[in-house]
């Protein structure tokens, strides 16, 4: 497969400063499909100085004229998405429709919506006596996970240049193709040099390199808790600004009234998609005790359907993660009702289609981010034990809530401690913010809210 050999640094291709490289696989069938460069804190320090010296005319363009790079930028993926989408099936290993239809189809929608916010949002208001202006935090510093390659590049880097912000990104390491791709979208989209970035690279290297370089004023950081941990204490450190998009545990929270059926058959299909590796998956079912045995039966059923149809999980360690946590449910006494921890292949890292049910809410299996097609089915006795269960884990990412009368959801989804809750089965929304409460991060993404988190006010008294 095609790959660049370098770094996308101040508008153009150049060698990297070390001459390590990094070995993209194909999960499905475990062959090399090209090398990266590994870049190294020179590289970072390279492209942080390109943003730099990028930024005071980059904050300076007119919102009208960025919102159109960002318009051209849409268009450049859209033209381009068939590649794009390809690239994805092959270093991700997502079936070709999914990557066409979600992890092209998505960014594009993210990127047009920032193409809109940054011709329409309020850059200046008035209050009382005072203007007040909204500008650019500065040089930001992106690294992003490999689950949705493309989608986790867009969330952070159109509202950055929406912002006015530089950019300077460190893609994961296992799916740095899609980012190389990316940065040719930009470059042919007309964003001047140095405005975006980008230094392909292992994260304790490169990552490390660029969340504590001086030169960067915000770190937008999507990924592990513990990583996001770290950076969050480095940013702390320095008084500089971060935005953390971290791990879940979300509830489907299904109440009795609810069309039971409907929302187990979307609830199973949410968590096996991208092969459970999704930050907002409803990886915790909850079921009314009288319709429990109903909705086990139910949720095996579905689950067995997608033995065929998903993909492989990321890389070997993933996969070896996800096995010792289904082989630890098993040893903590939840009953397997689909799937297991025996790989279904040979080859490629695939994981089968899991659901446990009679799992209890202190158990493994319903507090950690297990990043696998693994469902656990939880029983309730009432609507407040339901409430209990739903908020007792650290996160607070997403969930769900089933019911036969929408304002009984709604109300039931107000109580629940995170960030984006979708009723009677939700619709992906671009405008909508997205993020975590309690450890599932800080700051949002999407959004007038997405791009507030790259902005600074300045107040003007008259
Ligand atoms: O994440 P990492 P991994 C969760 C999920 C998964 C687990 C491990 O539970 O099983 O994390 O995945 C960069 N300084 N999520 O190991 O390591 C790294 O190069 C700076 C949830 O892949 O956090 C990559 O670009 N950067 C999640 C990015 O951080 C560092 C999505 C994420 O990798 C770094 C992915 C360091 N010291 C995993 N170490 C979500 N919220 O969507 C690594 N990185």
């Amino acid at each position: 497969m095609k790959a660049h050999d370098g770094m996308y640094i101040d508008g153009a291709w150049r060698p990297a400063a070390g001459a390590d490289t990094i070995a993209v696989v194909n999960p499905a069938d475990e062959q090399v499909l090209a090398h990266v460069p590994a870049g190294t804190a020179e590289d970072v320090d390279a492209a942080v100085r390109a943003a730099r010296a990028a930024f005071p005319a980059w904050a300076a363009t007119p919102p009208a004229e960025r919102a159109a790079r960002i318009g051209a930028l849409r268009d450049v993926l859209v033209a381009r998405a068939d590649e794009i989408a390809a690239t994805v099936t092959a270093e991700l290993g997502s079936p070709l429709k999914f990557s066409q239809a979600v992890h092209v189809g998505a960014p594009v929608a993210v990127a047009g919506s920032y193409a809109e916010l940054a011709a329409s949002y309020a850059f200046e208001e008035k209050v009382g006596n005072s203007t007040v202006h909204l500008e650019p935090v500065g040089v930001v510093g992106a690294i992003t996970p490999w689950n949705y390659p493309l989608h986790q590049i867009v969330a952070k880097v159109a509202p950055a240049l929406a912002a006015g912000c530089t950019v300077v990104l460190k893609p994961a390491e296992d799916t740095p193709l899609t980012a190389q791709l990316f940065a040719e979208a930009v470059d042919e989209a007309g964003v001047p040099a140095g405005v975006f970035n980008l230094v392909t690279g292992l994260g304790p290297v490169a990552g490390q390199a660029l969340a504590s370089h001086a030169g960067v004023d915000l770190v937008s950081f999507t990924g592990s808790t513990a990583v996001g941990r770290r950076i969050g204490a480095t940013a702390g450190a320095a008084v500089k600004r971060v935005a953390l998009e971290l791990g879940g545990k979300s509830a489907n929270v299904i109440l009795p009234s609810a069309d039971l059926a409907k929302a187990v058959n979307v609830g199973v299909a949410n968590v096996m998609s991208n092969s459970g590796q999704t930050c907002s998956a409803w990886t915790r079912m909850l079921v009314h005790e009288t319709q429990y045995e109903e909705a086990v039966a139910l949720a095996g059923e579905a689950a067995a359907k997608y033995a065929d149809r998903i993909g492989p999980v990321v890389n070997a360690k993933q996969q070896q993660r996800v096995r010792g946590y289904i082989e630890k449910g098993v040893a903590e006494g939840a009953r397997l009702v689909a799937g297991g921890p025996v790989a279904p292949r040979e080859q490629g890292y695939f994981v089968s289609p899991t659901v446990f049910a009679d799992v209890t809410p202190e158990m493994t299996l319903a507090q950690e981010e297990i990043f696998g097609p693994v469902l656990s089915i939880l029983r309730y006795e009432d609507e407040e034990d339901a409430l209990r269960i739903a908020n007792g884990t650290v996160y607070g990412l997403a969930g769900a809530v089933w019911a036969g009368d929408e304002a009984q959801a709604v109300a039931f989804a107000r109580r629940m401690e995170t960030g984006q809750v979708d009723i009677n089965g939700g619709r992906f929304n671009p405008l909508a913010p997205f993020g975590g409460y309690k450890q599932s991060g800080v700051g949002r993404e999407l959004g007038s809210h997405g791009l507030a988190e790259y902005l600074q006010t300045k107040s003007l008294q008259f």
